[in-house]
């Protein structure tokens, strides 16, 4: 990765490597989706008609992990944090075509919604395009700086076009800050996307998110080609005390779908809070 490429990592507070995965990379990660859907449906969580995630996939394959190990995002992240890395969550994510477009999932920022603890996002997050995304298309939408020149703004406070639409082929890779302002903006004609969302953050500091189990096949691993502590966490028990905590006040016996409806939930009001 070029220093040209970390210093608008640092100003804009993301990246977007369109070609970064192979047309057959691509292909293998589809058939992993299309298998998690058909095997193991109950790992799937829908938020409304569009929007359909599963956060905890990594115990029953491997077909994601390569797709966690790149090594030039590694040194980027590892050039941006400046110390040991780790490995934090790992998401699958579609958009369906749909009719209903007021997104449930708005402006946000990612770990916390609490607007007075902002600073203390402290992860970087990395979006894969598993499906061509043009004009028509649902897409990403982040706002250039809102890590840090524009770290003042609120959810929906920036002039209107100042954000930046993520268009792309399959393959595309987008690195952002998860302190940024982002959504996913829903469109009429949109086809169905699919991304992987991938959080890395530093070893030394707290798991931002508890959603995604690491299974021992990759807290064993010792390949020296990764960052040391790349799965260190996969035992931690000191959660950042945010959107990737799971709530520890809920009755017992909820499922995922429930749990993860209650987090939103908790989420939303979060934000509406001045
Ligand atoms: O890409 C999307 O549709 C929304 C993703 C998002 O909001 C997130 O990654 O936090």
């Amino acid at each position: 990765m070029t220093n040209e490429a970390s210093a608008q990592f640092s100003e804009r507070g993301f990246l977007v490597l369109p070609g970064f995965l192979s047309t057959e990379q691509v292909a293998g990660l589809n058939k992993a989706v299309d298998d998690s859907l058909t095997s193991r449906p109950e790992d799937w969580w829908r938020l409304s008609d569009s929007f359909r995630q599963a956060p905890n996939v990594l115990p029953w394959t491997d077909a994601f992990d390569f797709a966690i190990e790149q090594r030039p995002i590694l040194d980027l992240v590892e050039h941006w944090f400046g110390e040991d890395v780790s490995f934090e969550e790992f998401s699958i994510l579609i958009r369906d075509p749909t009719e209903n477009l007021s997104e449930a999932k708005g402006w946000h920022r990612d770990i916390t919604r609490d607007y007075s603890r902002r600073a203390e996002i402290d992860a970087v997050s990395l979006i894969y395009l598993l499906t061509d995304v043009g004009e028509d298309d649902h897409c990403f939408s982040v706002i250039p700086g809102s890590h840090d020149g524009l770290l003042h703004l609120r959810p929906n406070e920036h002039k209107a076009g100042e954000e930046v639409d993520i268009l792309g082929p399959a393959g595309t890779a987008v690195l952002f800050h998860a302190r940024c302002l982002h959504c996913g903006k829903l469109k009429p004609k949109g086809r169905q996307r699919r991304s992987l969302h991938i959080y890395y953050s530093r070893a030394n500091g707290p798991r931002t998110s508890e959603w995604t189990d690491i299974p021992e096949r990759l807290s064993a691993k010792t390949d020296p080609l990764l960052p040391p502590r790349l799965y260190s966490k996969w035992n931690s028990t000191d959660v950042f005390d945010g959107t990737g905590k799971k709530p520890r006040d809920l009755p017992a016996g909820l499922t995922m779908a429930e749990t993860l409806s209650e987090v939103q939930r908790r989420a939303r009001e979060e934000s509406a809070r001045v």
